[in-house]
């Protein structure tokens, strides 16, 4: 029997032997890899000739960072997604070589010429397409898959493929119920934030409620296919292109859930630097562009979300004011899921690179809290302008 007919975690070594059998003709030159993940749930190698070079994406029965156990199907679930998301926004998903039901492997498109956007955010660089890309990403790969635009039985066969138990118990557990409750009482909060953190956040009734309708959004809401963990992290670039990976959650949810983890992860970055950056100079230029890019990233996104409804066919859906009022709700969402996302990172145990603020970290979060649970309790009444303000 061939070594990959059964699935087995794969190591450096196996990677090569593998990529020999599944791509023998890609390469002329001996192989070397390395495994350059640095995510929670998969494994990512670079396999390379030195001259020419491909990425394989292996999931294995547990995950990365936790070996705690998780459906294989995570695997086939990303490349259809991959694959569906491509359909709508070529530009903005990299090249699909190949995807291996048994070792559980997509092989695609090396983008080592790109940057990962949470790290090249915390260096201060700044990308003039950002906004506009994500903000087309978001339109072109939600809305395209809501009822107004995808004919009924297309959708209701993306419902019953895209269940996706096993990875959205993780975003209910973790976004949701030991974000707000700490349910598992495993949360890490920032030393001398202890209190701050019971009172604002466990113990505030209001925002726990709103937490509740967010949560039954989020579990219930079939709106349309969304990424599900849209990070700074599944985000890679270069001044000029734009690419989204890791749809490892995706799930039919609601269109602001997407928007708000891309909103959030922004402002990760703006209050990274407000609190790290020495030079005035660069925290000007970087502020200005961060706020500026959630502007756009909204703006235009509502733009190209609309110009998509305008093209369906369905008698009841192409209405302005139910156009009109899809927006809104999809606005108001967004707000409350980018809430939502920077609460759980503080005090969860989903950690991101931004928060680690060696001076003022306590500061920060809680500034950010606040921010949080005004975006959460307020979203029914703010527009881009009055988000903005907030920050
Ligand atoms: C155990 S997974 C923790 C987090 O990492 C992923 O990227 C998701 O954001 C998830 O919530
Ligand atoms: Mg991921």
């Amino acid at each position: 029997m061939n070594r990959f007919e059964k699935h087995f975690r794969m190591n450096e070594e196996d990677c090569i032997e593998y990529i020999q059998e599944k791509m023998p003709d890609y390469f002329t030159g001996d192989l070397s890899c390395k495994e350059i993940g640095d995510g929670n749930i998969n494994y990512v190698f670079r396999v390379s000739d030195g001259t020419r070079s491909l990425i394989v994406k292996h999931a294995d029965l547990y995950t990365r960072s936790g070996h705690t156990p998780n459906s294989l199907d995570r695997s086939a679930l990303e490349y259809e997604t991959l694959s569906l998301e491509k359909t709508y926004c070529p530009d903005c998903v990299p090249e699909l070589y190949l995807f291996d039901p048994v070792m559980c492997c997509t092989i695609m498109e090396d983008l080592g010429d790109h940057e990962n956007l949470r790290y090249a955010l915390l260096k201060r660089e700044t990308f003039p397409k950002l906004a506009k890309d994500m903000a087309s990403f978001c339109a072109r790969t939600l809305i395209s898959t809501s009822s107004a635009i995808l004919p009924a039985d297309e959708k209701r066969k993306l419902e019953k493929r895209y269940t996706n138990p096993v990875m959205c118990e993780i975003t209910d557990r973790l976004v949701f119920n030991e974000a707000f409750t700490n349910s598992l009482g495993r949360n890490i909060i920032t030393p001398g934030n202890e209190d701050y953190v019971k009172e604002e956040i466990y113990q505030d009734e209001e925002l726990c409620y709103e937490a509740a309708l967010l949560k039954e959004g989020f579990q219930s809401d079939r709106q349309c296919l969304i990424h599900g963990d849209l990070h700074s992290g599944s985000i890679f670039l270069t001044k000029e292109d734009t690419k989204v990976l890791d749809p490892e959650f995706a799930i039919m949810g609601p269109a602001g859930y997407d928007l708000g983890n891309v909103a959030a992860h922004l402002i990760f970055a703006y209050v990274n630097c407000l609190y790290t950056e020495k030079d005035e100079e660069k925290k000007e230029i970087f502020t200005k562009w961060t706020k500026e890019s959630l502007r756009t990233f909204f703006e235009d996104f509502e733009k190209e979300a609309e110009a998509i409804l305008k093209t369906s066919t369905d008698p009841l859906y192409k209405s302005e004011k139910y156009r009109k009022d899809l927006l809104r709700r999809i606005l108001e969402d967004a707000f409350g899921y980018t809430g939502s996302e920077l609460i759980r990172r503080i005090v969860g145990t989903a950690k991101v690179k931004d928060l680690e603020i060696p001076e003022g970290r306590r500061e920060a979060e809680r500034d950010l809290i606040k921010i949080a649970k005004s975006l959460i309790k307020n979203r029914r009444d703010m527009d881009v302008s009055s988000f903005l303000s907030i920050l």
